[in-house]
C-alpha cells in the first residue's frame, strides 16, 4: 500500500481542522496508518516557531521576511523529521496547510516574489507536494460568526487573525489562483453546507483518486457520521 500526502487549505475558519479529522477517522477505520501534522508546528521546534508567528514569543514580531523565513524553516524541519518517513513507510499523511498557505499569504497577502517565494519552498520541502489538496471555502461572513464562537470561549486572535479584511480577500484570491493554476492537485471544496456533505465530497474525492492506495473493503467502510 502506497502512503499518500494530502493537504487542506483555506483562509482562518475554513474547516480545514474539522475536516481533516473526519477524514482520518474515516482513514483510521479502515486500518489505514494515518499522521496528522499542522503547519506551522508538528514538532519541538516547529511548534516553538508557531509560537513565534502566531504571538510574538520571540520576544518581538518577525518583520515580513523574517515570518517567511520562519513558515519555510518550519516546513523543513517537518519535512525531514515527520511527513516523509511517514510516506516512507506506507502511511497517510493529512497536513493542515502546507506550501500553498505560503504563496497565498507571505506571496499574495503580503505581496513578495512568488518566484522567489517558489524557490525557498522548494529547497525547504526538497521538493515534495502533495497528492491533493482540498481548498476549503467559506464566506467571510460564516467565518466571521464561526470565529465569534471561538474567541468567547479562547485566546485572542494571532497576529494573522488581527489583519484587515483585504489582507484576508488578497489571500483568499490568491487561494484562488493557485486552485486554477493546478486544477488537477487542488480541488475546491465549499465548507458552507452541513458538515457530512463536505466530508462526503472530500471521501469521494479520495475514493476517485486513491483506491489503488486504500484497502479493498474500502467501498463498505462506515462513515464517520454514521461511527
Ligand atoms: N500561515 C501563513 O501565513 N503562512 C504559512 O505558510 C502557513 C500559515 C503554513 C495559522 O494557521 C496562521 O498561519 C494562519 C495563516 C498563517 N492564520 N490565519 N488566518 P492555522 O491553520 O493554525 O490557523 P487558522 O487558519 O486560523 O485555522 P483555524 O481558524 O483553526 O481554521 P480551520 O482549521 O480551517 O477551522 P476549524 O478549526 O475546523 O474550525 C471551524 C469551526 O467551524 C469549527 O468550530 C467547526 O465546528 C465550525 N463549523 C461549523 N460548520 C462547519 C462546516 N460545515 N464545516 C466545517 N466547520 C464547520
Amino acid at each position: 500500500m502506497k502512503g499518500r500526502f494530502i493537504s487542506f487549505e483555506g483562509g482562518e475558519g475554513c474547516g480545514k481542522t474539522t475536516h481533516m479529522a473526519l477524514l482520518a477517522k474515516r482513514l483510521q477505520a479502515m486500518g489505514v496508518e494515518t499522521v496528522l501534522a499542522r503547519e506551522p508546528g508538528g514538532t519541538p521546534l516547529c511548534e516553538a516557531i508557531r509560537g513565534m508567528l502566531q504571538f510574538d514569543t520571540g520576544g518581538e514580531p518577525p518583520t515580513p521576511e523574517a515570518e517567511a523565513l520562519l513558515f519555510c524553516a518550519s516546513r523543513a524541519q517537518l519535512v525531514r523529521n515527520v511527513i516523509r518517513p511517514a510516506l516512507e513507510r506506507g502511511a497517510w499523511v493529512l497536513c493542515d496547510r502546507f506550501a500553498d498557505s505560503t504563496l497565498a499569504y507571505q506571496g499574495y497577502g503580503r505581496g513578495f516574489d512568488l518566484p522567489t517565494l517558489r524557490s525557498m519552498l522548494r529547497f525547504a520541502t526538497g521538493g515534495l507536494s502533495p497528492d491533493a489538496t482540498f481548498l476549503l471555502e467559506v464566506s467571510a461572513g460564516t467565518r466571521d460568526s464561526r470565529l465569534c464562537v471561538r474567541y468567547g470561549s479562547e485566546i485572542g486572535p494571532d497576529r494573522f487573525e488581527r489583519e484587515k479584511d483585504d489582507f484576508h480577500r488578497r489571500v483568499r484570491d490568491g487561494f484562488e489562483h493557485l486552485a486554477m493554476e493546478e486544477p488537477g492537485r487542488i480541488v475546491r471544496i465549499s465548507t458552507e453546507r452541513p458538515m457530512a456533505e463536505t466530508a462526503a465530497e472530500i471521501w469521494a474525492t479520495i475514493e476517485s483518486r486513491f483506491s489503488d492506495s486504500l484497502p479493498d473493503r474500502a467501498a463498505g467502510a462506515p462513515s464517520p457520521e454514521a461511527t
